[in-house]
């Protein structure tokens, strides 16, 4: 099976397990539109069911990640009903950040631009992010009087602790690229110049790594914060309990006993 690129907001590619899902609305700086939302619903359930998946790769077209929501289409023609912000992030929102959490791959945003509102929450749903230097996370929802959404209370919080994550969403702050790897809510901020050959090269390590154990990590690291102690330390003693059936973890061992 291979997977569909039919989109008109989304370009699909895949290489050796490695799968690229780009934002794709360049002019509207790759911004979330109903159509957007209704293809990366599909590509994400097609990208679920993909055999040969690894590791799934976010990134934007052109010089922005994602301006988050679609302004535009918030411009409601006067007398007609204004759709309900609850509902959107409950039927939208909310289900496109779960299917990253529970994808049994790693995911990963190569984050080429801005990332503003819900594209910065979008970026932090995912699991390692790599970031241009150049790029930056804006977090505009106080001068919306919104709040932050698809997950963003919760991963800044965890990702930057309690003072940072209030300061940043009371003040609206926009936080550079450094200064989110210096903090801590990204994984790395690589020269621009690099930033294609150092997300490959992540996604292509990621790649090769055995499946289960990844799988297995990532659900295991996301439970951490909320089971208490003796019940990660069940957790993890039933995951290692599949993980060593894997007969890679034999072969590696032997290989580290004969010295090679
Ligand atoms: O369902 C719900 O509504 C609830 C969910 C809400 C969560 C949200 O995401 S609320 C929206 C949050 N996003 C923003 O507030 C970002 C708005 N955009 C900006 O602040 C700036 O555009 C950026 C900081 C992202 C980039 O600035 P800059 O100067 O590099 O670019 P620009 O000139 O502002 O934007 C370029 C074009 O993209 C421009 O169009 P034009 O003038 O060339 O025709 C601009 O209007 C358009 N654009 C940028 N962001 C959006 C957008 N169009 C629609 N929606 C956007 N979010």
């Amino acid at each position: 099976m291979s997977l569909s690129n039919t989109y008109e907001c989304l370009q699909v590619s895949e290489a050796n397990g490695v799968v690229e899902l780009k934002l794709s609305r360049p002019d509207r700086l790759n911004a979330f539109s109903k159509t957007m939302h209704a293809e990366l619903k599909l590509a994400l359930k097609e990208i679920e069911r993909f055999e040969g998946l690894r590791v799934l790769v976010l990134t934007g077209e052109g010089r922005a990640f994602c301006a988050g929501q679609d302004l535009e289409e918030r411009r409601i023609p006067e007398g007609e009903p204004k759709p309900d912000l609850g509902d959107s992030l409950k039927n939208i929102y909310s289900p496109m950040v779960m299917r990253l959490r529970k994808l049994p791959v790693p995911v990963v945003a190569a984050v080429n631009g801005v990332a503003a509102g819900a594209g910065a929450s979008l970026a932090l749903a995912c699991d390692i992010i790599i970031a241009k230097r150049s790029a930056k996370f804006t977090f505009p929802f106080s001068y919306l009087g919104l709040i932050p959404d698809a997950g963003a209370t919760s991963s800044l919080v965890r990702a930057v602790g309690q003072a940072r994550a209030i300061a940043i969403v009371m003040l609206g702050e926009v936080v550079a690229a450094q200064q989110a790897a210096d903090w801590g809510l990204i994984w790395k901020a690589v020269d621009d110049e690099v930033f294609d050959a150092e997300v490959a090269a992540c996604a292509q390590n990621l790649a090769g790594r055995p499946a289960l154990g990844l799988e297995m990590a990532k659900r295991a690291l996301y439970r951490a914060s909320e089971n208490d102690f003796e019940t990660q330390l069940e957790l993890e003693s039933q995951c290692q309990k599949l993980a060593g059936r894997n007969p890679l973890y034999w072969d590696t061992v032997q290989q580290f006993l004969d010295k090679k």
